[in-house]
Formats: structure tokens, C-alpha cells, sequence
């Protein structure tokens, strides 16, 4: 007996599109129960609209106008700011008017900060799905994974205790839960306090993931460099990194699939002194959804 082969050039045509809207009906309508989407609109804004948490390690440039509230709210609504998030651990947490969908393939997001050629300063980048809906990151943190995972000297779960120092222009001390310690080293170009004035505590604890700083080459003491890493990072190329949703990992390093995203943290990912130009510290200029970006 000849076999039966379904044939979709002898299908009605308006049959076919008649599926493809139940089909379509129903994926929206999962969307919308399961992971508290937020629509585009014709307000949108392509950029981020929203400051929620500023947390900076100490830095040379704490305490100034590059790592202050005010630097922290430049970088929204568009790309005409900068902010400075101090040494390894410290971070800032933003948000979208709408939820950033994952789209299939491609990046979803680009972050701007302010490397150039030779150097880099990477900052790990989070992103959040505001699951119970309530419009505050108080939900899951999933780090998204870039080419530095699989590296000596990548950690996740770490945490770096700073402690405030003896006198305004003293370096400020560290511990991290690996039991290693350093300085972050004030030098004579930034002369103002390095630990931030906001915290009033005698020591605070900044945890997240240590990129490794294996890319940092101190051969010219008088001119330390960094490459960027291959992908994944923000601060980590000029004009910004583009970064996939589909990259998110969770807690155990676990590849974790998200629908779409509200909220982003950008934390600083190397610990290293580079001499006279400081510490590592990764910069912030704003960020977008690639996918509502005019050319
Ligand atoms: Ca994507
Ligand atoms: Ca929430
Ligand atoms: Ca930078």
C-alpha cells in the first residue's frame, strides 16, 4: 500500500494561517501567566529608566562625582553619563520599563562603559526576571556567562570583606573568603577618602563572582595593561559589549533558560592594583535592549 504523506502545498492556505494563530495565542498566553511580562509600548524607552541599589567598592574615584548617586542616575534614560563602581565586588542594580525578551540567536542587551584598546576593567553582568511582579529586583539573581567561567582564577560564591582605614588617604584593606588579603592603594592623583563615606559600618562585605586577571599584563610597571576577555563582560571592549540572555547561569554555574528579563546588576570583576592608574574598576555608561535600539 502506498504511504500517506501529509502535503501542506494541498492545505488550504488561510487553514494554515488560522494554526499558526492558535499556535501563536497560546505561546503568548503562557508568557503572560508564567513570567509576569511587561509589554512594549510606544513609551518605551529603549534605555534603562530605573536606579534601585548603588553598592561601589572603594575606589579612587569614591566619594567623588564619577561613584555617586548623581553619577548613578546619569546612566539612564540614555547614554550621557558614567559611573564608577570602585574595586572587585562593587555593583549597581537597574532596571527597564519593559522586559528585556530573549530573542532566539542573538544578544539582547549592550552595556557602555568606557574601555579602549589594552584596557579593559570587566564587569560581571546579572540579570533578573521580576517573578512575582511586584516591579522591585527582589527575586533571582542569574549571572550571565561569559569566556572567563572556565578560567584559573574564575570564582563564584565569593565574597571580599573591606575594611575602613586608619586616616582619609590611607589604602583600604581587604579580606576574601579564600583567606587572601591586599590593599586597595591610594595614589596622589585621587586624594580624597577610597571607602565609601556612605557606609557607616567599621567594614562591609561585597560578594559575587572573581574573574580571573590572568589577561593583566605588569611587564611595564609604569604602564600596566588589560585585554578583554573573548565575550560576556561589560567594560570589557570600546562601544560597549553586547551580552545574551541566553547565558544566564545559576548559583551552581547551570545553564537556566529566561523568557525575558527586568532588572540588570553590573558589579566590578577583577581584584588588581595597576599601579599609577589605579584599581581595577569597572565604569558604567548606561545600557539598552538591542532589540527596541534605533540605528
Ligand atoms: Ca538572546
Ligand atoms: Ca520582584
Ligand atoms: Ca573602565
Amino acid at each position: 500500500m502506498k504511504k500517506q504523506i501529509f502535503n501542506y502545498a494541498k492545505v488550504p492556505a488561510v487553514l494554515i494561517a488560522v494554526m499558526a494563530f492558535a499556535a501563536s495565542c497560546k505561546k503568548d498566553s503562557s508568557l503572560t501567566l508564567q513570567e509576569h511580562i511587561r509589554p512594549v509600548t510606544a513609551q518605551s524607552s529603549p534605555y534603562l529608566t530605573q536606579l534601585f541599589d548603588f553598592n561601589p567598592a572603594p575606589g579612587q574615584f569614591d566619594n567623588t562625582g564619577l561613584a555617586d548617586t548623581t553619577a548613578a542616575k546619569s546612566i539612564l534614560n540614555g547614554r550621557q553619563g558614567l559611573v564608577s563602581l570602585g574595586a572587585w565586588g562593587g555593583y549597581i542594580v537597574l532596571g527597564f520599563d519593559h522586559t528585556v525578551l530573549d530573542v532566539a540567536g542573538k544578544p539582547d542587551l549592550i552595556i557602555y562603559g568606557n574601555a579602549f584598546i589594552g584596557f579593559a576593567e570587566p564587569g560581571v553582568v546579572w540579570v533578573m526576571q521580576d517573578s512575582n511582579g511586584n516591579g522591585k529586583p527582589d527575586d533571582t539573581w542569574y549571572e550571565l556567562t561569559g569566556s572567563a567561567q572556565y578560567k584559573t582564577g574564575y570564582l563564584r560564591n565569593y565574597s571580599v570583606t573591606y575594611t575602613r582605614p586608619g586616616c582619609d588617604t590611607c589604602s583600604v584593606l581587604w579580606k576574601d573568603s579564600q583567606g587572601k588579603t591586599g590593599v586597595v592603594k591610594t595614589n596622589i592623583f585621587h586624594t580624597q577618602p577610597y571607602f565609601p563615606i556612605g557606609i557607616k559600618a567599621n567594614s562591609y562585605t561585597l560578594t559575587g563572582t572573581l574573574l580571573p586577571s590572568s589577561n593583566i599584563d605588569n611587564s611595564n610597571p609604569s604602564y600596566i595593561t588589560s585585554a578583554p576577555f573573548d565575550f560576556g563582560y561589560a567594560d570589557n571592549t570600546a562601544g560597549g559589549d553586547q551580552v545574551d540572555i541566553a547565558n544566564a547561569i545559576d548559583s551552581n554555574g547551570d545553564r537556566v533558560t529566561l523568557k525575558g528579563i527586568d532588572f540588570i546588576k553590573v558589579q566590578t570583576g577583577i581584584q588588581y592594583n595597576m599601579g599609577w592608574l589605579g584599581e581595577q574598576s569597572t565604569e558604567v555608561g548606561g545600557a539598552a535592549d538591542l532589540s527596541q535600539l534605533k540605528n
